[in-house]
């Protein structure tokens, strides 16, 4: 029998309200022992709330709370659950839980409760990632996406990719059963085509990873280039404030500056930079050293350049930079977007901000973003690697199917590819697996 654990549900600090649960099969008797109202916990209807007094060991009246009965299995744990909201004190909330622990439950490690969730069948391995993904998410975009996988969009399109990964396997079997015949040429056709439209559906979803990824973690952006190009302009236009200090004379940003924005829906974390120039400051040198080293560590690095003064080639700073021409309103006709020449734009008019924004979003999810799936499935890197297990051997079953080898071959691959799917909904969720996903939780989730 599991053990009843308790914890703070709300953020610990001075708020109107905190909650405290209880979940487990003590937690009525437990709640019984700590309240004092009309009704006892244990003898109140499902989803009932009660008015009453937490008391201490001593009937010492610690809070007035509103207590809330879940019943097994009707509840987010799916276990009996006790929600007590009492008033938002540090002190008081930490009181209520200090009665409940007493009184003969456990404080909850990160994630418990949610685990529980999902051990009990209240929510497969995706849809308790949402949980996470909801909680954390930094723009409205982000928050959308988890409330979709939280809702089981990315969990049915596993189901669908398990249900034709067992029909294949299924198929096979058929030939086991039988090992005198070898599989014949039609129904290889069949088998093969039914494996390459399951490649297809995994690289469909891998094509996602990079929304996924961005939309849970963020991307960071390095802006970089010579002294005045306009990087502390681009900083504070990307922001929609003026953050960095903008100045005509050369060297102005000596430090790295760095501010989170949302740009498209998507979270961003910006980086400004010192001008990259040879210098005898020392000050000024150790700021080119940090540009440097803040454009090697970021996801994506932004190379300007002053249109006006630039000639017809740029020398690149880094390999895979996106090159960008500032102050095109000094040059009269845009300039207009190609790899060696770059995007035009303008801090100071605002022209081609837009563009660049889109062009940003394309460079690192792969998709513009009308084509972005937030209302699908955008995967995560768990995801992403168990799916790219999935496809290699899926991979090698098609192989295997083309050199004409035993069925029963063919069908340890497909096993793999079939493991591999089942792990990103957790149906072998094995204790490591489920460690590293709650314990990012926090606590009383
Ligand atoms: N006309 C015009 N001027 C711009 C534009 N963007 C920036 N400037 C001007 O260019 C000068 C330098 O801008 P900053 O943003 O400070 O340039 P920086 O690259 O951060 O320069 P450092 O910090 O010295 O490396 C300022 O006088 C800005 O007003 C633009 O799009 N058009
Ligand atoms: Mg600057």
């Amino acid at each position: 029998m599991q053990e009843t654990i308790s914890a703070l549900a709300t953020p610990s600090g001075v708020g109107a309200l905190a909650v405290i649960r209880i979940s487990g099969s003590g937690a009525l008797s437990i709640a019984d022992k700590i309240f004092r109202g009309v009704n006892r916990p244990s003898a109140s209807g499902e989803r009932k709330v009660l008015l009453g007094r937490i008391v201490g060991g001593d009937e010492e009246v610690i809070d007035e709370v509103l207590l809330t009965v879940f019943r097994n299995p009707r509840s987010y744990t799916g276990e009996d659950l006790v929600e007590i909201c009492g008033h938002g004190g540090t002190l008081v909330a930490s009181r209520v839980l200090a009665s409940a622990l007493a009184a003969g439950s456990r404080m909850a490690r990160a994630g418990e409760f949610t685990e529980r969730a999902f051990l009990n069948g209240k929510l497969d391995l995706t849809q308790a990632e949402a949980v996470m993904d909801l909680i954390s998410a930094q723009t409205p975009r982000a928050a959308r996406a988890a409330a979709l996988q939280l809702e089981g969009t990315l969990g049915s399109e596993i189901r669908i990719l398990r249900e034709e990964l067992l029909q294949c396997v299924a198929h096979l079997e058929a030939y086991i059963d039988f090992p005198e015949e070898g599989i014949d040429p039609e129904s290889g056709i069949v088998l093969r085509k039914r494996m390459e439209a399951i490649t297809d559906h995994i690289q469909r979803l891998l094509a996602t990873a990079g929304e996924g990824i961005l939309l849970r973690e963020g991307i960071t952006l390095a802006l970089c280039g010579a002294p005045n190009a306009g990087k502390s302009s681009l900083m504070n236009r990307l922001l929609g404030t003026e953050r960095s200090i903008v100045n005509a004379t050369p060297g102005t940003t000596r430090d790295t500056i760095e501010a989170g924005a949302s740009l498209g829906g998507y979270p961003f974390r910006i980086i400004d930079t010192a001008g990259l120039r040879e210098t005898e400051d020392p000050v000024e040198q150790e700021g080119v050293r940090r540009a440097r080293k803040a454009a090697q560590d970021a996801d994506l690095r932004i190379h300007l350049v002053d249109a006006s003064t630039t000639g017809a080639s740029v020398q690149p700073l880094f390999e895979d930079e996106l090159l960008l021409l500032n102050k095109i309103d000094l040059i009269g006709n845009a300039v207009p977007y190609s790899p060696t020449r770059g995007l035009g734009i303008s801090c100071k008019t605002g022209e081609g901000i837009e563009e660049l924004v889109q062009v940003i979003i394309q460079k690192v999810t792969g998709q513009s973003e009308s084509e972005a799936t937030t209302h699908g499935a955008a995967i995560s890197v768990r995801h992403r690697d168990c799916l790219e297990r999935a496809l290699a051997a899926l991979r090698e079953a098609i192989r295997l199917l083309a050199t004409e080898q035993p069925p029963e071959i063919l069908a340890v691959e497909l096993r793999c590819s079939l493991a591999a799917v089942g792990e990103i909904v957790g149906d072998a969720g094995t204790e490591e697996i489920l460690g590293k996903i709650f314990s990012s939780f926090c606590i009383g989730k």
